[in-house]
């Protein structure tokens, strides 16, 4: 992997050069997303006196409100301003405004996914960090700058989102001693782990015990289960809100895959694939139904129903 401070240093002239700087977080915003954004607006408002307005299209779930504190962000993109930097947004696509970044804007990548398509003036893409707070964290101890507890706070946010706190295989040993430095400087671990790992509304509660009741494992070693919309609707929980449980059902030792099948609005199935076998390729699984993903986490879309279907079979006594 090549230095990524020769980007650094573009990305700090560009920036103190503009006066009006927007911020801009992917759509369906997670921990890392906003964490670098807030964590960057506070930095460049303090250490280097920028006009700063950060955007996000959607809206916060109120997990992400201790991020924001109370701090502003909009939906919506300002008539004008000097530079983009967008956070943790692998394509022009995900910021929700793609028209706008394909205009003469100059705009700033920092991210982290390994399928960034370098849509920037300056990509600052570093596919081996865990998350984009650990790419700003680098970025902000390259140049000694000092910050306060709530931006330590943002920056481990998205490393304890990004890996799943500290379970993914991103987690490296740098991982581990930046989140120690970051909570040195008292980053508020507490309330990370409470909004990030152990909030959830009584809905999601009942919609993932349906899908963990729906759990079926089949000889072959391949657990399935299933959420039809008509479930979903007796939850009254968001089909949003399916987000985690495959990591529950994942976790049965004869099985050597799991498949989460749940059928969406919009008449389609959703598809989820996960394993933690060595031999299975739930990416190239997911591939043949026009999806893909991860070796170990997959996904595809594809319009249909799930419809139930049982065996009986005559087991003859010994
Ligand atoms: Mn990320």
């Amino acid at each position: 992997m090549k230095s990524i401070i020769p980007e650094f240093e573009k990305a700090l002239k560009k920036i103190r050069k503009c006066n009006n700087i927007v911020l801009v977080s992917h759509r369906h915003p997670d921990a890392d997303t906003i964490g670098a954004n807030i964590a960057m607006k506070i930095v460049l408002e303090k250490v280097f006196n920028k006009k700063i307005i950060s955007v996000c299209a959607d809206p916060l779930p109120s997990t992400l409100l201790f991020i924001k504190g109370n701090y502003k962000i909009e939906s919506v993109l300002p008539k004008n301003y000097d530079c983009i930097i967008a956070l943790d947004c692998s394509n022009k696509e995900q910021t929700k405004f793609p028209d706008e970044i394909n205009k003469k804007n100059f705009i700033i990548n920092i991210d982290h996914h390994a399928t960034n398509t370098k849509y920037g003036d300056i990509n600052i893409v570093k596919t081996d960090a865990s998350s984009a707070t650990e790419i700003l964290y680098n970025f902000f101890k390259h140049y000694n700058i000092n910050y306060k507890s709530h931006v330590a706070t943002c920056l481990l946010a998205g490393i304890y989102n990004d890996t799943g706190s500290f379970m993914h295989s991103n987690t490296q040993e740098q991982t581990y001693k930046i989140a120690g430095e970051l909570q040195s400087k008292g980053a508020n671990t507490k309330i990370i782990a409470k909004n990030l790992f152990k909030t959830h509304s009584i809905e999601q509660l009942r919609l993932w015990g349906k899908v963990l009741l729906n759990a079926r494992l089949n000889e072959k070693g391949t657990l399935v289960s299933k959420i039809s919309t008509e479930e979903l609707n007796k939850t009254n929980a968001s089909p949003r809100e399916l987000a985690g449980v495959i990591n529950y059902l994942n976790c049965v030792p004869e099985s050597k895959m799991t498949i989460l099948l749940s059928e969406d609005l919009n008449g389609n199935i959703q598809g989820s694939m996960r394993s933690g076998n060595e031999d299975v390729d739930v990416s190239s699984l997911c591939e043949q139904f026009g999806g893909g993903g991860h070796k170990k986490a997959a996904g595809f879309t594809i319009p249909g129903k799930i419809v139930s279907q049982e065996f009986w079979k005559i087991e003859k006594p010994n």
